[in-house]
């Protein structure tokens, strides 16, 4: 298969790097000067595109690629790829699904707790000194709070899972209800706001939920209400929750994701009720090695006309 192109659109793993490089014809999109004319000149050797959540396959790059024939997503989530345009040209698409459901729905419990007992602040407390003038203030409890979910997917459901051993009732909104659970559907996010304590968005990032989570739904969560976002930044209207934080509409929030990564709302850093990842869901040796493989695997798969591993197109 060395002579196959497969094109990198970003750096994302060293090992997948390594391993693209060992079994393909390996071009790195971000190292190009002109990518334009780069893309011109491969027209006709690159097969396989290799993206994840900051560059996909827009049409653009669709487009300007006759040979392409397969989209192999170093992520679960597909918003970066133009799924139709695939769809019209037969160009496959992979994702990597399940392997990072667990550290997803970890770091979602992690971001309720650092929010909820303020960990992150109790942490500079300690390492600034401040401890030696007195103790730190007491937080809220996490156990037992409840837990509205948006998006009961592999990533919601398993949020979910984690949360009831929390003793938390779970609460949780989708386009449908779902037959097999007991937990509470609501049929509108305002709805699943003004009934929870904590609100998730644990949902794909499609044009009809853009900004799901937006002034509307934050003033319903309230002054006491907890945002976290494990999903993708423009799920929320950020400019919104700025103004809910800073005006002390909105309790608080832990947020994986940004609207503009890697920038970051300013006004967010001076807040105590807010805990800021740099998009760290899935970002555990153990999983981004599977992740990789499975990459691997679905590339390997295709070229050698065998059955998809995780077929999307
Ligand atoms: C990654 C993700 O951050 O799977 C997703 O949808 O957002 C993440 O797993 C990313 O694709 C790693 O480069």
């Amino acid at each position: 298969m060395e002579a196959i192109g497969v094109l990198m659109m970003c750096p994302m793993n060293s090992y997948l790097e390594q391993e693209l490089d060992k079994r393909f014809k390996l071009f790195r999109y971000w190292t190009q000067p002109k990518q334009r004319e780069f893309l011109a000149q491969q027209a006709e050797s690159i097969r396989a595109i290799v993206g994840n959540s900051n560059s996909g396959a827009d049409a653009d790059i669709i487009d300007s690629l006759p040979k392409l024939e397969i989209v192999s997503s170093f992520s679960v989530g597909l918003d970066r790829i133009d799924l139709l345009k695939c769809k019209e040209k037969g160009i496959r698409v992979t994702n990597t699904p399940d392997v990072l459901t667990e550290d997803v729905a970890d770091l979602a419990i992690g971001l309720m707790l650092a929010v909820l007992r303020r960990i992150c602040e109790c942490d500079k407390y300690v390492r600034s000194g401040a401890w030696k003038l007195g103790d730190f203030k007491l937080t809220t409890k996490f156990s037992g709070k409840r837990v509205g979910i948006i998006g009961l997917g592999r990533i919601g459901l398993a949020i979910a899972e984690r949360a009831e051993a929390f003793d938390c009732p779970i609460n949780y909104y989708s386009r449908s209800k779902k037959a097999n659970t007991n937990y509470t559907y609501y049929g509108s996010v305002v709805e699943l706001a003004s009934n929870s304590d904590i609100l998730v968005v644990a949902c794909a990032l499609t044009p009809e939920t853009t900004h799901i989570v937006n002034r509307e739904v934050m003033d319903a969560l309230g002054p006491k209400g907890v945002l976290i976002n494990v999903g993708r930044g423009p799920h929320v209207d950020e400019a919104e929750l700025v103004s809910a934080l800073v005006e002390g509409r909105l309790g608080g929030a832990g947020l994986d994701v940004f609207e503009k990564e890697p920038e970051v709302p300013e006004q967010l850093f001076g807040l105590e009720n807010v805990v800021l990842l740099p998009h760290v869901g899935s970002g555990t040796v153990e999983t981004r090695k599977v992740m990789a493989d499975l990459v691997l695997g679905n590339l390997e798969a295709h070229f050698s006309s065998k059955p998809l591993l995780t077929p999307v197109v």
